[in-house]
């Protein structure tokens, strides 16, 4: 088995399953969790960053297992009350996790970064593995329906994806400096594989790409990168993805997911119902993960996987 730094790309829900399942094969020091930040948005007064979250709680064995975001054994007697003082209850936040958000927002205002808050919150909660922002300035995805632009939240979570997709953009992304530890280590030469989750590639996988500098960095990195398609049986396991690509004018496919990365990838990972269509090299395996035995199944195939491309 070769040693070396596993980089995993991750969005929320779906990313995470994956980066749970290398997060139980891999050592912390050998695991860096790459989250994308275009989710985040501001949302009573708090700073919220979903898909570090997500990542956090289901590192630290927290997440709620119905939803796959937000806190498992919450109470929800803040979103009761301000909902009934007239405030904006359709992003639900439940006690506990509204504790994170409040505590971010602060030492946000205090002038720590993003990346510190982070880190210190998964030492918190006892996470080993390192999860960092893809940049500590900000980004906002947008996406223009045909009434407009909207904000991501207000789409995914407030419209339930129901306005149809003509475009995205990731707000601020051109100004944004890359998390300076994911820079150095992509181009510090000690690593074992690149794994993009099998989140959504248009909301989750592209933000991240499209930080300057670290597509370049992925594609220079000298490891392989390999993706885990997030379309399973031609539908998308969780969430718009497949709704995206039809409104996007894609086919439905995990060949259209591949396609996003492109040149980026040096094999791609796809369900045994999905290998038609895939240019990058294959790698052919069941792919849902139901259970934390397939979570670590996926991560040994894909680890295995990209060891055979080195
Ligand atoms: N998603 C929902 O569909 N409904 C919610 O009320 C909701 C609340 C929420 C609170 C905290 C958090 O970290 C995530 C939350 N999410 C909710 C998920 C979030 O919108 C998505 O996970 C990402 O933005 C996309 O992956």
């Amino acid at each position: 088995m070769s040693s070396g730094v596993v980089v995993a790309l991750s969005g929320g829900v779906g990313g995470a399953k994956l980066a749970l399942g290398l997060s139980r094969v891999l050592p912390a020091d050998d695991l860096l969790v790459v989250a994308n930040t275009g989710d985040d948005f501001e949302h009573l007064g708090l700073s919220i960053s979903p898909d570090i979250d997500t990542l956090t709680y289901v590192l630290a064995g927290l997440d709620n297992p119905v939803t796959g975001w937000g806190r498992r054994d919450e109470t929800w007697s803040f979103m009761e009350t301000i909902g009934a003082l007239g405030g904006a209850d359709w992003f639900r936040l439940g006690d506990r996790d509204l504790a994170l958000h409040v505590e971010r927002t602060r030492r946000l205002k205090a002038g720590q970064t993003l990346s510190q808050i982070t880190g210190d919150i998964c030492r918190r909660l006892g996470v080993s593995t390192r999860v960092l922002p893809m940049t500590d300035d900000r980004v906002r995805t947008r996406v223009r329906s045909d009434d407009g632009w909207i904000d991501f939240q207000d789409y995914f979570v407030r419209q339930q994806c129901r306005p149809v997709v003509r475009e995205l953009a990731f707000d601020g992304v051109e100004k944004a400096r890359a998390q300076p530890d994911i820079m150095a280590t992509l181009l510090g030469g000690k690593l074992r594989a690149v794994v993009i989750c099998p989140s959504n590639p248009f909301i989750s996988i592209e933000p991240i790409l499209a930080v300057p500098g670290l597509r370049a960095a992925l594609a220079g990195c000298g490891a392989p990168v390999v993706a885990v398609s997030p379309i399973v049986g031609g539908r998308a396991v969780k969430g718009p993805t497949a709704k995206m690509m039809h409104e996007l004018g894609l086919p439905v496919s995990a060949a259209s997911a591949a396609g996003r990365y492109d040149d980026l990838l040096a094999g791609y990972v796809v369900d045994t119902a999905d290998a038609a269509g895939v240019r990058a090299k294959l790698h052919i395996a069941p792919t849902l993960m139901t259970t934390l035995e397939d979570r670590e199944r996926l991560a040994r195939t894909v680890l295995g996987f990209a060891d055979s491309l080195t």
